[in-house]
């Protein structure tokens, strides 16, 4: 297995995140990616490669010119104005005021851009983000240079980013712009399965439509976790997408026998939708220990989720979402990965 890693992807260290009331030190902080890094060399998980750079090309393939040019400006554009702290949105088009324009001011075009007010933009923001997708881009390189499997350890994680939003510690959707690339490079059909606690709000939103990505999602109930307002079991997709959009809510407190049945579900739909790549959102906060999500996975359980993902039979490109139990994210990714490896080889 292949790992991709930069260490640009620990650019972005946000000192606040509003949570719960309060501005606190962010939960999705650089040292996760330590963390991982050292779990996987302890699982023997140390073919550690760097990044390929690839410019801004594959990002506006799928995300909006504009709202790139925000993400590049936004902390220049804020520090311009003598503001103290991180670069936080706090006021949006809503049902009663919808967006017409985007405004000049950076308050209004932060509201414009953000989908939440959990994730501020800081200095470093632009250039972890920008490595981030250069990893992902990276590891599906691999994969379809020799059939794979890699994984990205992408930082920020992406799949809350939308065609022009970001949020939930996301910026660059990072499975999307790898997705668009497999098929850009001769793929036909794409399945992305996000089994990060969240639903994948983001990579749902940018193939909505479309009939070459299948998207699969296993998560929190949006009815009582973020990102709340997306991510329910009748939303099938629309147009030539119709049918290619599958979710798999489940209530807080969900456990590994459930967790796992669903899983096999997701692989049924997967086996019969004719694809060539398994492109995984792998969050590892479905861990029973996150100190930010509800389901009840134990670090064993991941061994199985990556044993179980082998049985896809695709060629497969991991890339890093969620995860916020620092001290265990490592062994929990760690055991996906071996999982995955050792059932590939029998
Ligand atoms: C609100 C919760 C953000 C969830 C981020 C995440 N601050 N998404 O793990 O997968
Ligand atoms: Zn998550």
């Amino acid at each position: 297995m292949i790992i991709v890693h930069s260490e640009t992807t620990k650019a972005r260290r946000a000192k606040t995140e509003l949570d719960g009331g309060q501005l606190v030190p962010p939960w999705e902080c650089p040292e996760r990616v330590d963390m991982i890094l050292e779990g996987l060399r302890s699982a023997g998980l140390d073919d550690v490669q760097a990044p390929r750079e690839h410019g801004l090309e594959p990002v506006l393939a799928v995300h909006d010119a504009d709202y790139v040019d925000f993400l590049a400006t936004c902390w220049d554009d804020w520090r311009a104005l003598g503001r103290k702290g991180e670069a936080i949105a706090w006021i949006w088009p809503t049902r009663t005021m919808p967006a017409r324009r985007i405004p000049r001011c950076v308050d209004g075009r932060l509201g414009h851009y953000a989908l939440g007010a959990d994730t501020s933009i800081c200095a470093g923001t632009f250039e972890a983000a920008m490595a981030s997708k250069d990893v992902a881009l990276s590891a599906l390189e691999h994969v379809l240079a020799d059939g794979g499997p890699a994984f990205g350890l992408c930082r920020p994680p992406g799949h809350h980013a939308a065609v022009d939003q970001f949020g939930g510690y996301c910026f660059f959707n990072n499975a999307a712009i790898a997705a668009r690339r497999a098929l850009e490079a001769g793929k036909r059909r794409v399945a992305i399965l996000d089994i990060d606690f969240h639903h994948g709000n983001g990579t749902q939103q940018i193939f909505y439509s479309c009939d070459d990505v299948l998207f699969l999602s296993i998560h929190g109930d949006p009815l009582e976790c973020f990102p709340y307002f997306l991510g329910h079991a009748d939303e099938v997709g629309e147009g030539d997408g119709a049918g290619y959009n599958v979710n798999y809510p489940l209530p807080p407190g969900t456990g590994p026998e459930v967790w796992l049945n669903v899983l096999e579900a997701a692989k049924a739909r997967i086996a019969e939708t004719d694809c060539e790549l398994l492109i995984v959102s792998l969050g590892v906060d479905t861990f029973a220990g996150d100190p930010i999500s509800a389901f009840r996975l134990a670090s064993e359980d991941f061994l199985e989720v990556g044993e179980r993902l082998a049985g896809v039979g695709l060629p497969a490109v991991f890339l890093m979402e969620g995860g916020y139990a620092v001290e265990e994210i490592g062994v929990n990714v760690a055991n996906v990965l071996s999982g995955f490896e050792r059932a590939c080889a029998t």
